[in-house]
């Protein structure tokens, strides 16, 4: 056997490890449950994305083009399969979509086809990443994503930036159409597209930033509505869920996926950013608005839903948990999909009953530490009736 052959079926059968792994929840504290294993790493991607498998030009078999991580996926039920449109960082720090798909929704997560060409405006993107994907009731799979390009009014600034919501659209999730980018006051990053109309208008998350990074004056979610999807503007924002001090989304907050519809409200999804001597700290947190009126906000459990535990801590961009994707069956099961650190994706599954009732009777962050230390001291109260004195 030449090292070519001997390098090639190591690299094939460390691939097919990885995909057949299996997963098995490891944590239930009652609102959902984490699994064992990351669904899709680096090291899921295909080989021959990565690999030159001509014995002539890569006789050691070496890698060619390297993964650095696989991320902020978008997620979406299509023909009985669970299919992630998977945030690819190659080793250039260019980052693509490639579609992933899974028979059962926790393990067997296998790239389909290539990468996604998604076609560019006339004014083309250095990086596209984080796409929210939207059965529209319209009929069209929307796909709103970050578009981020130099700023070219600091030309001696290496790393300014702007974000800008990039939008597409698609019947397959293989070819899309390419939209006018959102027009929008600011820059924006997390925009995301409810699935319904609204007033017999396209209705968006937005999240307002006065720069690449910082929010600034931002107050928080924002809401919008946008008459035509193929020019869409925004021309009203109100904040729907705003930051506040000394709370997990102190910094900055964003939508996470589209919110589920259940018979009591909207249950939305989102990730809350705070500031710590080591950084910043990406959390997900949840609310509900009403059904009749998503933009009103009806539950705001206090805190985090999910933070970062062991190895989700570690990756590119340390204590980081972020989600742009989940999926909710019909028979109430839900599979959220997140990234920790910018390095790996994993799943967490819950019901979509479980779910309203942690979002229904949480307690709220009433912002200081007399009122958590009130809200505690009622629940003792409360379980005295089944326990004795407390
Ligand atoms: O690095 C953490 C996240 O930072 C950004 O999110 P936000 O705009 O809320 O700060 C995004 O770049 C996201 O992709 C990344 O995971």
């Amino acid at each position: 056997m030449t090292y070519f052959d001997k390098r090639k079926s190591m690299v094939e059968s460390q691939y097919e490890a990885v995909i057949n792994k299996p997963n098995k929840p490891i944590e239930g504290n009652g609102i959902y449950e984490r699994y064992e294993n990351p669904v899709i790493t680096a090291q899921s991607v295909p080989p021959c994305w990565r690999y030159d498998y001509n014995p002539a030009t890569n006789p050691f078999f070496m890698e060619r083009i390297g993964v650095n991580a696989t991320l902020n996926s978008g997620a979406i039920k299509w023909n009985g399969r669970y299919v992630l449109m998977v945030r690819v960082e190659g080793m250039d720090r260019k980052s693509y979509f490639a579609l992933a798909e899974s028979p059962n929704g926790i393990d067997h997560f296998r790239f389909v086809g290539r990468p996604i060409t998604m076609p560019d405006t006339d004014n083309p993107a250095t990086n596209v990443y984080d796409m929210r994907l939207t059965a529209h009731e319209d009929g069209w799979v929307y796909g709103l994503f970050c578009v981020e390009r130099h700023d070219d009014s600091c030309p001696s600034d290496l790393s300014a930036a702007t974000a800008t919501c990039g939008i597409a659209r698609t019947k397959d999730l293989v070819n899309w159409e390419r939209l006018p980018d959102l027009k929008s006051r600011s820059q924006q990053r997390n925009v995301v597209l409810h699935p319904e109309f609204v007033d017999g208008k396209y209705a968006l998350y937005t999240r307002p930033q006065d720069g690449f990074i910082d929010t600034g004056s931002g107050g928080g979610i924002g809401w919008a509505l946008v008459d035509d999807i193929t020019h869409a503007e925004i021309t009203d924002e109100t904040i729907i869920d705003a930051r506040y001090y000394h709370t997990i989304k102190e910094v900055k907050n964003g939508e996470g996926p589209h919110p589920i519809k259940t018979p009591k409200g909207w249950l939305h999804l989102a990730h809350g950013v705070r500031g710590c001597a080591s950084g910043l700290r990406y959390v997900l947190y949840m609310y509900m608005t009403a059904l009749d009126e998503p933009w009103r906000k009806i539950a705001s459990p206090g805190g985090y839903f999910m933070a970062p535990v062991g190895e989700e801590y570690m990756g590119d961009v340390m204590n980081v948990l972020f989600s742009n994707g989940w999926i909710a069956d019909e028979d109430g099961m839900v599979y959220i999909y997140y990234a920790s650190s910018d390095t790996r994706m994993h799943v967490a599954t819950s019901t979509i009953d479980r779910l309203v009732d942690y979002c229904l009777n949480t307690p709220e962050d009433k912002l200081t530490t007399t009122e958590s230390v009130r809200t505690i001291n009622r629940l003792i109260d409360a379980n005295e009736r089944f326990l004795g004195s407390l």
